[in-house]
């Protein structure tokens, strides 16, 4: 047999084993009509449940942003309150079809943990809080001091990185569970809290008995790209996820947001037509319903819109854009064509 036979071959029964899982996690999800998506237990304007069990937060949106696409109805997300520690193998074990967690896209986590990640839908940075009273204003004057941290994050192996390449001494001070390393923090139990920046601000405004009497300090010690991820395994649902979160981006750029996407219907624009659905193409390339991008606006916003319900300047975490706006506006959220 020639090389190429051989080759062509292998390459024939790589295609079969793929064709067998495509699609398999889209199937199961139609069957189910339901979206299983795995959040974090609680971190305020990113997912967190109220009493009633509803839960909100940028993350959670997006859990529902795919359940619109795919379902055709936002409200159908089962939600999936995960620790740090238990998020990769709930999405590796088939508990959740996807992760929508404060979870940072690093090169280890991408290639050897059967998992994709899609888009970027927050970009972060890990940051220092400090009790005002212990008069630090730099994480430069850190050295000895006692941190708590969340263990299974990106955030424990900064920290070391941090306080290595700046030839300082610390003391971690490790929580498997978020509550338990708040409640450890604010009983003065470490001198630094580390997370995320969002989770920090998110954390002082929602859980420090008074936020006043902490400080978030300057420096931003690393890059935290925030996003979705799934299992490796189903290409048609990584494309869903993927091409959803875009959806909300290509909205928000041209326009078009929940409170006039009804009118903009009638837009002569072939651009404004690919997402309200009026030219038909993007959802049959999807495998989904024409009104797939026309059902995620609709009911939950766009980019702009989720952004500013729930982490925006009127809100307790109270953000700015920054580089979370848009490209043309100086930021780094960009959307391949939608055509
Ligand atoms: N982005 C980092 C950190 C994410 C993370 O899990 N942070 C903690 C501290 S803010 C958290 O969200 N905990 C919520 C929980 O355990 O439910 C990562 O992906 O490792």
């Amino acid at each position: 047999m020639t090389s190429m036979k051989i080759l062509g071959l292998a390459a024939a029964a790589v295609l079969t084993a793929s064709q067998a899982f495509a699609g398999a996690t889209v199937d199961e999800i139609k069957s189910r009509d339901v979206v299983r998506c795995g959040v974090s237990t609680g971190l305020a304007g990113f997912s967190v449940a109220d009493s009633q069990g509803n839960w909100t937060g940028l993350d959670a949106d997006f859990c529902r942003v795919v359940a619109a696409a795919m379902l055709g109805d936002a409200s159908k997300v089962e939600f999936v309150p995960l620790s740090a520690q238990q998020r990769f193998t709930a999405l590796q074990s088939g508990e959740v079809d996807l992760l929508s967690r404060n979870t940072t896209w690093t090169l280890t986590r991408d290639t050897t943990l059967g998992l994709d990640f899609t888009n970027v839908t927050f970009y972060d940075g890990q940051g220092f809080m400090v009790p005002a009273d212990l008069g630090v204003s730099s994480a430069m004057e850190l050295d000895g001091a006692a941190v708590c941290v969340q263990t299974g994050t990106t955030t424990e192996k900064n920290l070391t990185d941090f306080f290595r390449a700046t030839g300082m001494e610390f003391k971690p001070v490790v929580f498997e569970a978020l509550e338990e390393s708040k409640t450890a923090f604010f009983e003065g139990r470490c001198d630094a809290y580390t997370t995320d920046a969002s989770g920090l601000a998110s954390i002082r405004a929602t859980d420090a008995p008074n936020p006043e009497d902490y400080v978030i300090l300057p420096e931003i010690i690393s890059k935290e790209p925030l996003g979705p991820a799934v299992r490796n395994d189903d290409s048609e649902w990584f494309d869903i996820v993927r091409w959803s979160v875009f959806a909300t981006l290509q909205a928000e750029e041209l326009g078009i947001n929940s409170g006039n996407i009804d009118d903009m219907m009638n837009s002569e624009d072939p651009n404004v037509q690919r997402v309200t659905g009026a030219a038909a193409g993007m959802g049959e390339a999807l495998g989904l319903d024409e009104a797939w991008a026309y059902n995620i606006v609709s009911q939950v916003g766009n980019y702009g819109e989720i952004f500013e319900a729930n982490v925006g300047a009127d809100t307790p975490l109270g953000f700015q854009r920054g580089i979370n706006a848009l490209w043309k506006d100086g930021g780094l959220m960009y959307a391949p064509p939608l055509r």
